[in-house]
């Protein structure tokens, strides 16, 4: 053989070597490349496959492009795919403690939010545990407010409005405002909004900007009712079957990334209510009428999250309110 080809036949050899060992997952996420939490996950699968010198390789399908969004948890647990983001608040019917950050006004800053993320994470990685998940990490969305197509003075004005939401509580608040809610999912907004199945959403400037608001909306009531959260998970099993090296670089990651998810959030918070005012949006917090409607029906919430949750959930609230 001449040099070149023994070269090349040794490159060969060697590429192949680290394919057999290389391991590749599946990750579904629901929101798109543009978002800062899609931003994240590209990031923190990027320090995996580096961190494991490509022995671990994660190709991420955003945007429900791989799976839908309210079927992600459970192609996780079934293992369809070794790792999933969504929306917690999704699972709010299945158990209390996946709402708990969703009842309006309970926590309406980042460090609330903050706290209130420690004192449920027992409960989270429990409750999702016994579906054999495992918490990767949990970032916050940009607080939520409520985007017209024109302005609101009090609650009245909401009467009859086809509502966007995405939660049973987005769901509940609607309803309770006397408007109609419709559960859109976020990567079909511009669908939603054009062919006039609704006519407001609930929602974070993040996602006002990702979906182009202004092309159909006029008004952001800027409210900062609550901060529901993304959470990633992996299949336990999955996670099990790789060596301890690896788990732990997977560990390390997820630490780097839901810090660095978490200041994404913030900064995502003040730039992007400038892009929607850029592009026309006319930001308000909303008259003192609106404000108090919206807190009354926060408190109706909580009371019957409190009733739904009983004794843990109580737990968890004096745990928040110390
Ligand atoms: N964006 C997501 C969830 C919360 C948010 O800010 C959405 O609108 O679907």
């Amino acid at each position: 053989m001449k040099l070149r080809q023994i070269v090349l036949a040794s490159t060969v050899v060697a590429l192949s070597a680290t394919a057999a060992q290389a391991t590749t997952w599946r990750m579904a996420t629901a929101y798109p490349e543009a978002n800062f939490h899609t931003r994240n996950v590209n990031q923190f699968v990027q320090d995996i496959e580096q961190g494991t010198e490509g022995k671990l390789k994660i190709n991420v399908h955003a945007a429900g492009s791989l799976i839908k969004h309210p079927e992600i948890k459970n192609a996780v647990r079934s293992r369809q795919i070794e790792m999933g983001e969504f929306l917690l608040s999704t699972l709010a019917n299945e158990h209390a403690v996946f709402a708990l950050e969703s009842v309006p006004f309970l926590a309406t800053s980042y460090e609330q939010s903050a706290k209130m993320y420690e004192v449920s994470k027992p409960y989270l990685n429990e409750a999702l545990g016994k579906q054999r998940l495992k918490v990767l990490y949990s970032v916050a969305w940009p607080p939520q407010g409520l985007y017209t197509e024109r302005p609101i003075e009090n609650i009245e004005d909401l009467k009859g409005m086809k509502v966007r939401a995405y939660s049973p509580q987005t769901e509940r608040f609607a309803q309770l405002a006397g408007a109609i809610p419709t559960q859109v999912e976020a990567a079909d907004l511009a669908q939603a909004f054009t062919t006039g199945r609704v006519n407001a959403m609930v929602t974070s400037s993040s996602t006002g900007v990702n979906s182009a608001a202004w092309d159909y909306l006029t008004h952001y009531y800027d409210v900062s009712a609550f901060l529901p959260k993304n959470i990633v998970v992996v299949n336990q099993a999955s996670f099990d079957s790789l060596d301890k090296d690896t788990q732990q670089v997977i560990l390390d990651a997820a630490a780097r990334a839901e810090e660095r998810g978490w200041e994404m959030s913030k900064e995502e918070h003040d730039v992007q209510r400038k892009t929607l005012a850029d592009n026309g949006i006319v930001i308000e917090a909303g008259s003192e009428q609106l404000n108090a409607a919206f807190r009354e029906i926060g408190e109706t919430m909580a009371a019957e999250w409190s009733k739904e949750a009983g004794k843990q959930g109580q737990e968890m609230l004096d745990a928040y309110r110390k």
